[in-house]
């Protein structure tokens, strides 16, 4: 699939400001992807598709997860985990999206994952540190993406853990692990 017909495909799913949140993810992406020599052309494919899910309805992303080999426990957990895991399947089945990196990227771009994949780690940093995003903390974060991808991406990690469980939230284990791994590695 090429960039325009991405942007082509998401666009009826994707509000303006989810649509504009979607370039700039893409804009950031690709100067992550030239400065950590991964391919240009499918980091930017991968980011324009990753929030492609966002507004599924609820019942559609739950029947999505219950008829594919994802992980159940999601099911458990914020909806808002849903829509990567349910985007990488429908647009394997629908859409010949089957680049595992791609899929992989999308599938985790919310979670992140133990032993992420370089590809992996740049989507997920520049969905965090796109500049539209106000995040308290995320400044410190683009800076660290400059030089380090890796400890951009510790660091979101530990934002938003500290968020979620500074609100009593859950926290899906994926994001420990995510999290666990890198402060293991980056040491
Ligand atoms: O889809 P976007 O808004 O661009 O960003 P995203 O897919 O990274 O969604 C992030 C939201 O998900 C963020 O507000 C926190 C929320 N969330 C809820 N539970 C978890 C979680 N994020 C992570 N990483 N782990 C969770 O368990
Ligand atoms: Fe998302
Ligand atoms: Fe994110
Ligand atoms: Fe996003």
């Amino acid at each position: 699939m090429k960039t325009d017909e991405a942007i082509d495909l998401i666009r009826p799913h994707l509000k303006q400001a989810r649509f504009d949140h979607t370039l700039r993810v893409a804009e950031t992406a690709v100067l992550l992807a030239e400065k950590n020599n991964e391919p240009v052309d499918k980091v930017e494919l991968a980011a324009i598709l990753h929030d492609y899910a966002k507004y599924f309805p609820l019942e559609k992303m739950r029947r999505e997860i219950n008829e594919s080999d994802l992980p159940q426990d999601l099911l458990f957990y914020h909806h808002e985990l849903w829509h990567g895991p349910v985007a990488s399947i429908v647009l394997e089945r629908e859409h010949g999206i089957t680049d595992e990196a791609i899929k992989n990227a999308i599938r985790y771009h919310t979670t992140g994952r133990s032993g992420m994949s370089q590809f992996e780690t740049i989507l997920f940093v520049a969905d965090y540190i796109e500049p539209g995003r106000s995040f308290p903390g995320v400044e410190e974060v683009r800076t660290a993406a400059n030089s380090d991808l890796y400890h951009a991406a510790w660091m979101a990690l530990r934002n938003t853990i500290q968020f979620l469980v500074g609100k009593n939230g859950a926290v899906y284990p994926d994001t420990f692990y995510a999290y666990n791994n890198l402060t293991i590695h980056l040491n």
